[in-house]
């Protein structure tokens, strides 16, 4: 049997709100960065082209183009009568793995400078990432269900580098900048932390397991979407602009 997995009404829609949300967000940071001296941009450039990159692939999902269908065979056993197949296709949002793959290592990016963290570090971090969102890349796309989670593994592998890198490295490090920097980043970064850990969870059960249908994985990588760049940026640049008469932030 044949079964196709898409969206509807409910998912398209939230698509086109999601892209109208990242237009605005981008003009507003844009603005605020023009309102900046040149040598305190370097945050609000960063965050703008975030929620541009996210914008450009809202609206390619929301045009259905960044979308293609995966077809996933799965092998159904009976006790009495021969073993039968059902083919699955289910909706794959690769556009969304182009705007990650670009657009975390800006976040991680935002962060690691806040922190002061030295280059090296920043390399590590950055390049886990995108190992991170190809191998995830990988797992949407392969056919097969042994290698889809062996993609997943390593690409979890890869997050907890991430989460060294900021964790660990990026606590220790901010410690040497004023108190304000410190606590702030301590808060950014583990409101960051808590939202990225949802994103292999709802992969695990959409793209994964296809447990939630097309339109709830739309809707939940919606919220993500909006909290991790939007939401992230507002509140990375208030405070950046607040603090930042006498805070060492460049
Ligand atoms: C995947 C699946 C494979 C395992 C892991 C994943 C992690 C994804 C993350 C995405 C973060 C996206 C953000 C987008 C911004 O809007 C690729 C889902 C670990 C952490 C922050």
């Amino acid at each position: 049997s044949i079964e196709y997995q898409e969206s509807g009404d409910v998912g398209n829609r939230t698509l086109w709100v999601v892209f109208v949300i990242m237009l605005i967000s981008s003009l507003a940071f844009y603005i605020m960065a023009f309102r900046v001296p040149v040598q305190k941009r370097m945050f609000h450039i960063l965050t703008a082209f975030i929620t541009t990159f996210a914008m450009i692939s809202y609206y390619a999902m929301a045009v259905h183009d960044g979308v293609s269908k995966n077809q996933i065979v799965i092998k159904e056993s009976h006790k009495h009568t021969p073993d039968t197949t059902k083919t699955v296709y289910r909706e794959v949002y690769w556009a969304r793995y182009v705007d990650w793959s670009v657009t975390t290592p800006l976040l991680l990016l935002d962060l690691c400078l806040l922190a002061g963290l030295p280059g090296a570090n920043i390399l590590v971090a950055i390049v886990a990432d995108v190992i991170m969102i190809l191998t995830g890349l990988f797992a949407a796309f392969t056919v097969e269900e042994g290698p889809k989670w062996g993609y997943y593994a390593i690409a979890c592998i890869a997050y907890l580098v991430v989460i060294y890198q900021l964790a660990f490295n990026g606590r220790g490090v901010v410690q040497n900048k004023d108190k304000k920097t410190a606590t702030f980043f301590s808060a950014i970064a583990g409101f960051t932390l808590v939202l990225w850990t949802v994103y292999p969870i709802i992969w695990g059960i959409a793209d994964g397991s296809r447990n939630i249908n097309v339109d709830a994985e739309i809707i939940a990588y919606a919220v993500l979407d909006v909290l991790a760049k939007p939401v992230f940026g507002f509140w990375l640049l208030f405070t950046h602009d607040a603090m930042s008469e006498s805070s060492s932030i460049e």
